[in-house]
């Protein structure tokens, strides 16, 4: 063969970008973080009657399901491997082929699809939002999770990924004005006190969520950041948006009578009255 067929015979180089020693570590110390914020916030809830725990109810099983996502992502389940091939064009010679493989953890959106739902539903029940508005915040919210996840396996080079990307960031931005338009305009018929907490809690909530497509764009993007450093930045996230969402809730939930709810009927029904 002469020279110039050589480089087809070759196999194309590929670059695998995969789970390493601190990943796998870190997934580990997210699972027992979680595990331990559930078990806390479970006993949280004994020392309240059944009827008041709507608050506890929600944000445990937010730290339950992220324990059980991380469980699967630590023991190498709920991962897949996108394979992406980019093509480089030359002037004299063939088009030349780099293949990366990387790992994409799926268990991730499978977590946020069912976790950022009920972290809306927190806020939303202490704004005092009506049912038509969390109705459509948590619908936005799951087509963002979803279109997201696309946008984790999209192909590079077509408009798959960031169009997806794109779609994602739309539903976004309908989520945040949801909690940040309507549940700031309800919050203002509780007390003041209440509306004083949503807007703290709110606004760390916008903080610490809006991260997260910034760290996609970097890391699933861009890959800019290895899969360790991605998990990494997720995990401060993670931890921040789930037990330390939940306890600064609880415990201001405890102090603030005002910001019990009535929730009457199904919740309530056969626990007995006052
Ligand atoms: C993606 C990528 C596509 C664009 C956007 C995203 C937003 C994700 C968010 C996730 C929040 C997760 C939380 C997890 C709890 O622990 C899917 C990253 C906008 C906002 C709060």
């Amino acid at each position: 063969p002469s020279a110039t067929s050589l480089p087809s015979v070759l196999p194309d180089p590929v670059d695998h970008q995969l789970v390493g020693h601190d990943g796998k570590t870190t997934l580990w110390v997210v699972f027992v973080i979680m595990l331990i914020a559930s078990a806390v916030f479970a006993a949280m809830s004994w020392r309240v009657p059944v009827q008041k725990r709507l608050f506890h109810v929600i944000t445990t099983l937010i730290t339950i399901f992220a324990a059980i996502s991380y469980f699967a992502m630590a023991t190498g389940h709920g991962v897949s491997v996108n394979h992406i091939t980019l093509r480089e064009s030359h002037d004299h010679v063939p088009d030349t082929f780099t293949h990366i493989d990387r790992q994409v953890f799926w268990a991730r959106y499978v977590d946020w699809s069912l976790t950022t739902p009920l972290l809306l539903l927190d806020l939303s029940l202490l704004a005092g939002l009506n049912g038509a508005h969390i109705l459509m915040a948590i619908i936005a919210d799951v087509i963002m999770i979803l279109t997201g996840l696309f946008a984790a396996f999209g192909s590079e080079g077509t408009p798959q990924k960031w169009g997806w990307y794109a779609i994602a960031c739309v539903a976004y931005l309908v989520v945040i004005w949801h909690l940040a338009i309507n549940g700031r305009a309800q919050v203002k018929n509780k007390s003041s006190k209440v509306a004083t907490f949503f807007g703290s809690i709110a606004g760390f909530t916008l903080i610490v969520w809006t991260a997260y497509p910034i760290v996609w764009g970097i890391a699933d993007g861009a890959r800019k950041v290895s899969v360790d450093g991605e998990i990494i930045a997720y995990a401060v996230l993670d931890i921040l948006a789930k037990p330390v969402f939940g306890l600064w809730l609880l415990l201001t939930h405890a102090r603030l009578p005002e910001t019990n709810i009535d929730l009457g009927g199904f919740w309530s029904y056969g626990a007995g009255g006052e």
